[in-house]
């Protein structure tokens, strides 16, 4: 597999360590992965408004959990985020 590759089924595979069987993510679980996973992206989520913010923002059809599909717009924000980051640092 490519780099790229084993980065999708890592994305997918973090996704079902927090999610289980159910494959959605309720709110308590997207904060543990979040400041378990994420830790050098975002700062740790720490007050109940930020996660409810960004719960609600995810939570694109409102049924109280996020599912992959869901989840990987989390991963696109950051990881676009991380990339300016990482453009900005690289070209001064
Ligand atoms: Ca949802």
């Amino acid at each position: 597999m490519s780099e790229l590759e084993s980065s999708m089924i890592a994305i997918i595979h973090v996704f079902h360590k927090y999610s289980g069987h159910k494959c959605k993510l309720k709110k308590a679980e997207l904060k543990e992965l979040i400041n378990n996973e994420m830790s050098h992206f975002i700062t740790n989520i720490q007050d109940k408004e930020t996660l409810d913010e960004l719960f609600a923002d995810l939570d694109q059809n409102r049924d109280l959990e996020i599912d992959f599909q869901e989840f990987i717009v989390l991963i696109a924000m950051v990881t676009s985020t991380c990339h300016d980051l990482f453009s900005t640092f690289h070209h001064h």
